[in-house]
C-alpha cells in the first residue's frame, strides 16, 4: 500500500487489510479508534473490538512534517524506520521494557503495537506526586543494556560499525542539534520565554561564555561520539509505568551517539520535576517533602545501579572479547581500573547532557508541563531559575563531580528540602 496518511475513519479498512491483525481481531466491524498523541512529532491511535475489549493495539503513524509546528514545517517519514529498528532491538536487549511490535510498515511508516494503556505516561504521574519503586531498578537495567549490548566493549567491530551505518538519523539527530544544543543559548526565533523571567535571567545564560563553550563541547560530543545505540529522546514523557511495571516508547531519536546522552535525558528531566514540586510543596505543604526526596532517591539510584549493572556486563564479558590483553599479573586490577575510568567518563558526560536537557526546555519552543502548567508565572520563573542555575553548573563543572550525591547536594543548596 502506497503511503496516505491514516485518520480514524480509515483505520478499521486500514487494518482488516493487514494479515498480523487476523490474530489479534476477532472482526472488525465494530473498532473504536481513538488519537491519543500528545507528543511533538506523531499521530497514536489506540484500537479496539467494542465487542471484546480486550482485543486492542495502538498505532502510531509518522507525517511528513513535524506535528507541533504543523505542515509549514516538512520533516521526513524516515524516522519511523529508526523507530521500528530501535523498538526490535531494545524489544531484543530488554524484553520486559519494551511494548510488543505486531506488524510494522516502512512504506506507511506504520508501527501497530502492544496497546499499553494499563499504564500512563510517567511525567503526568510525577507532577501528581505518584512514586515508583520499580523505577530506578528497570530504567538502570534498560541503559545498562542498550548501551553495552550496543556498544564496542560487547559488539564485534565489523557488527558495531554496520550497526552505526543503519542508524545514521541526520534529520532528528539535528532537531537534537537545535534544540538540545543551538537554540536556547541564543536569541533565536524559535524560543519562547515566560515573560515573568528578566534580561538578566536570559543573560545568565545566552551571555556566559563559559556556558557557551560547555554547551557547544556537549554539541560536539553528541555530533561526534558513535559509542552505543540511543534511545535519544529518553525524557520522561518517553516512560509509560504502573505500580509495577516500566516501559520506554518513542525511540524515533534513535542513532548511535554518547552513552551518557540517554543517562543525562533522564536524570535532567527528574531534577526538573525535582524543583517544580518545591512550587506544589509551597501549595500542599510538607508532605511534598517525602516525595521530592523520593525523586531524589530515584535519580541516584538510577544512576548507581546504572554504574553496578554496566560493569558487571562488561566484567563478565570482557575476557571474553579478548583473553590476552589483560592476561599477565595485575592484568585483572587493570582490567578494572580501565572499566571505572570509563564509567566516571561516562557520568561526566551524563551531568553535561542532563545540563543541556534541563537549559534547553526554559527557553526552547518545547517546554516540561512539570514547569510550564505552573499558572503563576512568578512562581515559575522562580523553578526556571533554579533548573538553569543547575544546568549552568553541571554543564561547566562536570568533570568536578566525582558521585551522584555530590550533584543532588548541589540541587538541594538550590532548592532545600525544606
Ligand atoms: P511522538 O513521537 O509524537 O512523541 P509518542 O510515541 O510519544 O509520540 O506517543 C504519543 C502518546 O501516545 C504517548 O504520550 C502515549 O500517551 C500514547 N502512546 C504511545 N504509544 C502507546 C502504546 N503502545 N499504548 C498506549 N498508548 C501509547
Ligand atoms: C521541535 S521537536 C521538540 C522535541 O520533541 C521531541 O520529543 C524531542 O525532545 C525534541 O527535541
Ligand atoms: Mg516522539
Amino acid at each position: 500500500m502506497s503511503y496516505e496518511i491514516l485518520s480514524t475513519d480509515k483505520l478499521p479498512e486500514y487494518l482488516k487489510s493487514i494479515d498480523a491483525m487476523e490474530s489479534i481481531f476477532s472482526n472488525f466491524d465494530n473498532l473504536e479508534v481513538i488519537e491519543v498523541g500528545d507528543g511533538n512529532l506523531n499521530y497514536v491511535y489506540l484500537i479496539s473490538n467494542r465487542d471484546n475489549p480486550s482485543e486492542t493495539v495502538a498505532l502510531k503513524q509518522a507525517v511528513p512534517y513535524l506535528r507541533v509546528v504543523g505542515e509549514s514545517w516538512a520533516l521526513t517519514r524516515e524516522r519511523m524506520r529508526f523507530e521500528i529498528q530501535a523498538l526490535v532491538k531494545q524489544k531484543e536487549l530488554c524484553p520486559e521494557l519494551i511494548p510488543e511490535i505486531y506488524y510494522s510498515s516502512i512504506e506507511m511508516s506504520v508501527v501497530i503495537m502492544e496497546n499499553i494503556s494499563d499504564k500512563k505516561i510517567l511525567r503526568g504521574q510525577i507532577i501528581e506526586g505518584k512514586t515508583f519503586p520499580n523505577l530506578a531498578d528497570h530504567m538502570s537495567t534498560f541503559l545498562a543494556n542498550t548501551l553495552y549490548y550496543s556498544s564496542d566493549l560487547h559488539l564485534p567491530s565489523l557488527e558495531k560499525k554496520a550497526a552505526v551505518a543503519n542508524f545514521i538519523n541526520p534529520e532528528l539527530c539535528n532537531l537534537t542539534e537545535e534544540f538540545v544544543f543551538t537554540n536556547a543559548y541564543e536569541q533565536h526565533e524559535t524560543n519562547s520565554y515566560n515573560e515573568a523571567l528578566t534580561q538578566a535571567d536570559i543573560d545568565f545564560i545566552q551571555h556566559d561564555g563559559a556556558l557557551k563553550i560547555a554547551v557547544a563541547e556537549m554539541k560536539y560530543k553528541f555530533m561526534n561520539n558513535a559509542e552505543a545505540l540511543l534511545h535519544g529522546d529518553l525524557h520522561i514523557g518517553s516512560i509509560m509505568t504502573n505500580e509495577t511495571e516500566t516501559t520506554v516508547i518513542d525511540p524515533e531519536f534513535a542513532f548511535y551517539g554518547p552513552m551518557g546522552f540517554d543517562i543525562g535525558a533522564f536524570i535532567g528531566n527528574l531534577f526538573m520535576s525535582y524543583f517544580s514540586h518545591e512550587h506544589r510543596q509551597k501549595l500542599l505543604g510538607n508532605e511534598q517533602l517525602d516525595y521530592r526526596t523520593w525523586i531524589l532517591d530515584t535519580i541516584a539510584s538510577t544512576w548507581n545501579q546504572f554504574e553496578t549493572k554496566f560493569d558487571a556486563l562488561w566484567a563478565k564479558h570482557q575476557a571474553d572479547k579478548d583473553p590476552l590483553y589483560f592476561d599477565y599479573p595485575g592484568g585483572e586490577a587493570d582490567a578494572k581500573l580501565q572499566r571505572e575510568t570509563f564509567i566516571q567518563r561516562v557520568f561526566s558526560d551524563s551531568l553535561g547532557f542532563a545540563a543541556c536537557k534541563m537549559m534547553r526546555r526554559i527557553f526552547g519552543l518545547a517546554k516540561v508541563a512539570d514547569i510550564a502548567d505552573i499558572e503563576d508565572l512568578e512562581a515559575r520563573a522562580c523553578i526556571e531559575r533554579m533548573t538553569l542555575q543547575l544546568g549552568k553548573i553541571l554543564v561547566t563543572q562536570r568533570d568536578q563531580f566525582h558521585s551522584i550525591e555530590e550533584v543532588i547536594e548541589r540541587a538541594k543548596i538550590i532548592s532545600p528540602l525544606q
